[in-house]
């Protein structure tokens, strides 16, 4: 399948030490996703058991026939930091991906998607190392790269890892947790499932290049850190990230939406920028709209749900959903959605990768 480990990539804080591991996910059909605790999250403990919940909530609504591995740790981290994620990124040529993603089809939505997936070298507007936007057809490397994370190779039957861990997920103990979602959020504390949640759909793929374009270009920290031709920036998700029918965007600011039929349906919008943007990471829905899970924000006191839209994502980037959540059901379905995610930004911060 042509992909490899890249270059500047960030990888997993990679430990050797693994003390114990269990499947958290048993249902029949369900994806088992088994965590390793590297400290401070074994079985027992409030953030153990709170993964572990997580963890199989997650792994209930799928059925791919592959194992998920998450190294957690629960403790005090530098910097005031409020937890921190990194999955496992594999940079793969745009033509594998995208026949992976037509092998892998399993529902309605999955096979309007893989009929809108294009070919030849990707397309689209981003965004020059100076901010400026511009239309990108020149067909060099980050035309023909597509960023995938380790769990979502899996998923994509592209399953060659064995044991090896998906990704790192750490929560911070200097943070006012509840632990038990099903009796409700206590009044300033935030849902550790939630946020366990939202991690481990980061982990499967649930992101977009645009947090990288928006870090390394404009007024990002990292401007000029990088070549925008040279390296990769796309990620699976992105190919379905429009701002106009047949029009794909990388780029920061704007309003780009989630498109799964070529950008004609708008299925929800975009968060555009923590720095070039709308104050947001752009691998989140648009905050503020009661969207999904994967909202850029949780406020204390609220409950992340998972809906039907969020589901609908990690569908067409190659996971077989337990449930189905195709196109239509969302055109009419999403007043009835659980959402209940607003307010500070616990969750910024938790994904961003640096490319490092
Ligand atoms: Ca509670
Ligand atoms: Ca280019
Ligand atoms: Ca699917
Ligand atoms: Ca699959
Ligand atoms: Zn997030």
């Amino acid at each position: 399948m042509g992909f490899e480990r890249p270059g500047p990539m960030r990888h997993l804080f990679w430990k050797s030490l693994v003390t114990w591991m269990w499947i958290s996910a048993v249902g029949a059909g369900a994806l088992p996703i088994v965590l390793r605790d590297q400290g401070g999250a074994a079985p027992g403990t409030q953030a153990g058991d709170a993964f572990a919940l997580a963890a199989a909530r997650v792994g209930a609504l799928f059925t791919d026939p592959v194992t998920v591995y998450i190294d957690i740790g629960y403790g005090t981290l530098a910097g005031g930091v409020l937890g921190e994620t990194n999955s496992n990124l594999y940079d793969v040529f745009v033509d594998d991906v995208r026949s992976a993603l037509v092998i892998d089809q399993t529902s309605f939505a999955d096979n309007i998607a893989a009929a809108n997936l294009g070919s030849g070298p990707l397309q689209m507007f981003t965004n020059a190392v100076n901010g400026a936007e511009y239309f990108d057809n020149n067909n060099t490397y980050n035309n023909n790269r597509v960023a995938v994370t380790q769990a979502n190779l899996r998923a994509l039957g592209i399953d060659v890892f064995g044991a090896a861990s998906d990704a790192s997920i750490t929560f911070s103990n200097a943070v006012n947790w509840d632990f038990n979602p099903d009796d409700g959020i206590a009044a300033g504390s935030y849902d550790f499932v939630g946020v366990a949640m939202h991690e481990i759909l980061h982990t499967m793929g649930f992101s977009s290049g645009v947090t990288d374009i928006d870090y390394y270009t404009g007024v990002g920290p990292g401007a000029g850190q990088y070549d925008i031709d040279g390296n990769y920036w796309y990620r699976l998700m992105d190919l379905y990230r429009y701002r106009a029918p047949g029009v794909r965007d990388l780029a920061f600011g704007g309003t780009p939406y989630f498109s799964i039929d070529g950008g004609t349906t708008n299925s929800g919008a975009y968060s555009t920028g923590e720095y070039n943007g709308d104050g947001q990471q752009p691998s989140h829905w648009k905050d503020g709209l009661g969207l999904g899970l994967m909202d850029p924000t949780l406020g204390t006191g609220e409950r992340g749900t998972i809906t039907a839209r969020d589901l609908l994502a990690m569908d067409v980037i190659g996971w077989d959903l337990a449930v189905a959540a195709d196109a239509p059901e969302l055109d009419g379905g999403l007043a009835t959605m659980p959402v209940t995610i607003a307010g500070l930004s616990l969750l910024i911060g938790l994904g961003r990768r640096r490319r490092s």
